[in-house]
């Protein structure tokens, strides 16, 4: 494991133990959620909705390549974002890490409202690269998003023509304002540092001037997207704020570049429970590891994970 995984973030482990053995079961997040399915297919329903005009496909593409990111307007509807954040509250009600609502059909049927815009910007056949964290950011001082990071886990990932080949994105559930943790990035031209960050990962943010950070604001519904080399993180919450922000993440990449990643999934395709769970499982080793391995319970729960992760 490399420094970057050192970043991520917390898991209450004594707790997940108990549950575990519930997360093998379809029917029982079918209950939990009776309103959302699992089906083999999550995006069988898939169509080529709300295409993005070229002229807003174009903005986003030159400030993706001039500032590393763009976000959308509001484009996925309001009943669909009330279910995603339905399942979310009800996952983490029962006491999972709230990445576990990636079992649900919802999450992968919204694709249909981000494919123009994917397509545009990586080209026909993009690859989802299931590198999954939903996060919950709750209502108190204590809540704060990911730190102050680059992405930073494949180099080299932009194009000759300033494009990158891999993005982020990062779909919001909740309304993401400063006082419940917004994104705050520092846009690629105003870091010194961030042509370095492209050929070496392990590049810090250091030299940058603090009235070039931009914070994010952004309604519930958009898509927000950067490269791997863009230096952004979630702040801190208040006890002030009214909501929880509740957003969920993973990667896409170029179909004409070979897969950056170990798992890369066509778009349609299958993806069964299964498949689901052991790609959730993926994401919280991946992203927890450094907190598993530090706890009591840090064994039963690794092997759970390594034993989904190998389905
Ligand atoms: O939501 C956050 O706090 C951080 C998200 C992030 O850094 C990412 O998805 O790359
Ligand atoms: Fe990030």
């Amino acid at each position: 494991m490399t420094e970057n995984f050192i970043l991520r973030k917390s898991i209450g482990e004594e707790e997940l133990l108990t549950l575990l053995p519930k997360a093998e079961n379809i029917d029982y997040w079918l209950a939990l959620n009776p309103n959302s399915t699992i089906s083999d297919q999550p995006f069988q329903s898939f169509s080529k909705l709300s295409a993005v005009k070229k002229e807003e496909l174009d903005d986003y593409a030159l400030q993706l390549r001039e500032e590393g990111y763009f976000q959308t307007s509001e484009l996925i509807p309001t009943a669909t974002i009330q279910e995603m954040r339905s399942c979310i509250e009800n996952v983490k009600k029962a006491g999972f890490p709230p990445t576990f609502a990636l079992v649900y059909d919802v999450f992968y049927q919204a694709f249909s409202h981000f494919d123009s815009i994917f397509t545009g910007i990586l080209g026909a056949n993009y690859k989802l690269i299931p590198n999954f964290w939903v996060y919950y950011i709750e209502t108190n001082d204590d809540g704060k998003g990911f730190e102050p990071h680059r992405d930073a886990e494949y180099e080299n990932t932009i194009g000759p023509d300033g494009m990158p080949t891999v993005i982020t994105f990062w779909i919001t559930i909740t309304e993401a304002t400063p006082l419940n943790s917004c994104m705050y990035m520092l846009p690629a031209n105003r870091d010194p540092q961030y042509a370095d960050a492209i050929k070496n990962l392990k590049t810090k943010a250091t030299q940058f001037a603090l009235e070039d950070i931009r914070a994010l604001p952004t309604k519930a519904g958009t898509i927000s997207c950067w490269n791997q080399y863009v230096f952004h993180w979630g702040s801190r919450s208040s006890k002030h704020a009214k909501s929880p922000r509740i957003s969920y993440a993973a990667y896409c990449q170029r179909a004409d570049i070979p897969p950056v990643d170990d798992k890369v999934i066509d778009i349609p395709s299958v993806l069964d429970f299964q498949t689901r769970l052991s790609l959730i499982c993926r994401g919280l080793y991946r992203y927890s590891y450094v907190n598993f391995e530090q706890s009591n319970q840090a064994s039963t729960i690794l092997d759970f994970l390594k034993k989904h992760m190998a389905t």
